[in-house]
């Protein structure tokens, strides 16, 4: 398939996606709307594939939505045509997937990074959400998911002075999960999906799965989600292989089954 936006790449069984509009640092038009839901549609339908990466350039990951795109839109065009609704069509992919940000990661590129399972953060990244500047807010998840992530403190400061956190800040917060050299973070970060990509596929949904419960239910119901979860593995062929292997000292060989 191909794309206006951005770049596809298998390898192994690791998708590595790069947005691609240098001209404006990455901003996230309905272009890039369309051909990322299309990449990671594709990504979740083939079993080849088991863990993707969405990275940007060293410059910017994305500088947010795009503003001249937006700029003469009206209420109606806005709220009729529910404007970039589909990014809900980005967190619905069951796979897990990283965001691994060097630059620029700023509104909508900020909101995109943190609609991936986790972030991996070049030294030189920065997070903010700068929408009040523009006299508008967050539009694609920024305020809950930053919220959720960091707190409300943090969160609430950031959204209404619309500062720019760097990669240290934003690990010592919560936001990402580890930052490594701008230079090594596709090959880290691609390290780690490819270790991800390792793991019995049906063990990595789950776990998936069970981690974001913890944002939409109470304890005791996602503990009780993760026990049906925990319990349903056992009725997959890789769980047999997997605890056959510990006890045969061998890496584990599996069918995704
Ligand atoms: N949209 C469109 N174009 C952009 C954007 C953007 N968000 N960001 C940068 N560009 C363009 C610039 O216009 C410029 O283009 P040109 O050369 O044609 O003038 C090119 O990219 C390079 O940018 P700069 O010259 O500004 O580069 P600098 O290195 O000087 O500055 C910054 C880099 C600080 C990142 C600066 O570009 C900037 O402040 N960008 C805007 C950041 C911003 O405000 N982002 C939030 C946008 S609003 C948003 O994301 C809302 C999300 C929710 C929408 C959901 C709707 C439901």
């Amino acid at each position: 398939m191909s794309y206006e936006t951005i770049l596809v790449e298998q390898r192994g069984a690791v998708t590595l996606i790069t947005l691609n509009r240098p001209q404006a640092l990455n901003a996230l038009n309905s272009q890039v709307l369309a051909d990322l839901i299309a990449a990671l549609a594709a990504f979740d339908a083939d079993d080849s594939q088991r863990c993707a990466v969405v990275t940007g350039s060293e410059k910017a990951f994305a500088a947010g939505a795009d503003i001249k795109e937006m700029q003469s839109q009206s209420f109606a065009d806005m709220y009729g045509h529910n404007f970039f609704a589909g990014y809900d069509r980005v967190t619905a992919t069951r796979k897990p997937w990283i965001a691994a940000v060097n630059g620029f990661a700023l509104g909508g590129g900020c909101e995109l990074a943190m609609m991936a399972d986790f972030i991996i953060a070049g030294d030189n990244a920065k997070f903010g959400q700068p929408e009040i500047k523009l006299a508008v807010t967050p539009g694609m998840g920024g305020s809950q998911r930053l919220t959720r992530a960091i707190g409300k403190a943090k969160a609430m400061e950031m959204c209404l002075t619309g500062r720019m956190m760097d990669a240290h800040e934003a690990e010592r917060s919560g936001l990402v999960a580890k930052v490594v050299p701008a230079a090594e973070l596709v090959d880290e970060a691609m390290k780690t999906a490819t270790a991800i990509a390792a793991m019995a596929p049906l063990a990595a949904l789950a776990c998936k799965e069970m981690v974001n419960a913890a944002f939409e239910t109470t304890l005791q119901q996602g503990v009780i989600f993760e026990r049906r979860l925990f319990h349903g593995l056992f009725g997959t062929e890789d769980q047999k292989e997997g605890m056959a292997a510990f006890v045969e000292k061998r890496p584990g060989n599996w069918t995704g089954k």
